[in-house]
């Protein structure tokens, strides 16, 4: 059975992970996956992550099914922090996933029955994971130019040219905030070009929101997302609560569907259900009770607050840090979350790697976070070096 079976390269960026912790030195840098880490270098359980793991081993009385759509409280506790108060709540219905992947595979299924032909617009470079998780439900990528790594800008007009190219009922994939693998976002006005396209053409927008908080706060981070979904007739969006409460390996995520009335929102809901039973059947609990929990309590949801603020602050401080080593490195400042990408060849990559112990992915995407006061200049000078 299995002998035909093709040798597969494992995931990039988590192979990354093992590649750093086998270097015996003591000074390496690991600027690789996307986590949070501490000026420690630590990733750390967050103070109200843990205190609601308490209540919830204290109080939890079952632990019986709750159905494909996961937990609903934890799903309606989460659509004021991603939408606002914006009109049209009762066109949004939303289901947990597991994670943001989740939420992603769910989304590309449900476009996929929805319609066969239907096309999604990716801009490049974008996350590597997109590619497999979309396209494996079938749908079609078209590729756009988003940012250019040399002159370290996004492609704007360029960007806007190509997706003058979709057709109504074809969907754009945005990445909400903290652009992963760039750290470049669209400024608000950009965000509101684009949703005037969307409202134009009638495209329909799949949002990308796995760092809210991360970039400049909850708030500013889900600026853009409100923009799109409020000028689309129908939207998607995959939101993620692994890196804003650090619970990566919980995989708490979850998927909002905005219909063209609350009618088609019903249907949509029961289509959601009848995919992840294809898939996952329910999503695993434990992240989002403990999400609920902290939103749900006053205290633990201001505490997270401030954990959040504190990761948010580390990382600007680190950006400016960055930015003011060298000139060269001065866009980094400017842009938001845990990622940054320089323009240097695989080749410069791999000597960071066997020179100096730095591991960023091979297209030059490093982790900003990773660093710490101690290495920060360390590794300014080492790239530097290689631009
Ligand atoms: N989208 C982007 C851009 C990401 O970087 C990640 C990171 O893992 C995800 C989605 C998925 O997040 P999760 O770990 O919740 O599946
Ligand atoms: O881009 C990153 O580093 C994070 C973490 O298959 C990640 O998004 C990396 C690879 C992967 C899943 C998550």
């Amino acid at each position: 059975l299995f002998g035909g079976l093709e040798e597969q390269k494992p995931d990039a960026l988590l192979a990354l992970i093992g590649m750093c912790n086998a270097d015996p030195r003591p000074e390496k840098i690991d600027v690789g996956v996307g986590v949070y880490r501490d000026s420690a270098g630590g990733t750390p359980i967050l103070r109200a992550v843990k205190a609601a793991e308490k209540i919830l081993l204290e109080t939890q009385q079952t632990k019986t099914y709750l159905g494909s759509q996961g937990d609903a409280h934890y799903v309606e506790l989460l659509r004021p922090i991603i939408f606002g108060d914006a009109g049209d709540q009762d066109r949004i219905v939303g289901v947990q996933t597991p994670g943001g992947c989740g939420a992603l595979r769910l989304g590309a299924d449900l476009i996929a029955k929805a319609n066969p032909e239907a096309r999604i617009f990716v801009g490049q470079p974008t996350w590597p994971n997109h590619m497999p998780l979309i396209e494996c439900a079938g749908v079609k990528m078209v590729a756009h130019p988003y940012y250019d790594r040399d002159s370290r800008s996004i492609t704007f007009d360029a960007m806007m040219d190509a997706l003058n190219e979709a057709r109504a009922g074809d969907l754009l994939l945005l990445h909400g905030c903290c652009h992963n693998p760039t750290g470049a976002d669209l400024d608000l006005d950009q965000w509101k070009a684009v949703a005037d396209l969307v409202a134009r053409n009638g495209l329909v927008p799949f949002v990308d929101l796995a760092y809210q908080g991360l970039g400049n706060g909850l708030e500013p981070d889900a600026a853009g997302t409100r923009l799109v979904v409020e000028a689309a007739e129908q939207a998607l969006v995959a939101h993620s609560c692994d890196k804003n409460f650090g619970v990566y390996r919980e995989r708490t995520g979850s998927l909002f569907i905005k219909g063209r009335n609350r009618t088609e929102a019903g249907k949509v809901f029961g289509n959601l259900m009848s995919l992840a039973r294809t898939m996952w059947s329910m999503p695993p609990d434990h992240g989002a009770a403990v999400v609920r929990i902290i939103l749900d309590d006053a205290e633990l949801r201001a505490d997270w607050n401030t954990e959040l603020q504190e990761m948010c602050a580390r990382i600007r401080a680190l950006r400016a840090r960055l930015a003011a080593f060298d000139p060269r490195l001065a866009y980094i400042d400017g842009q938001n979350g845990m990622f940054s990408m320089l323009p240097l060849s695989k080749e410069a990559v791999v000597a960071l790697r066997s020179e100096h112990g730095i591991y960023m992915a091979d297209s030059g995407r490093f982790n900003v976070v990773g660093l710490s006061d101690e290495s920060v200049d360390r590794f300014a000078a080492a790239v530097v070096e290689k631009l």
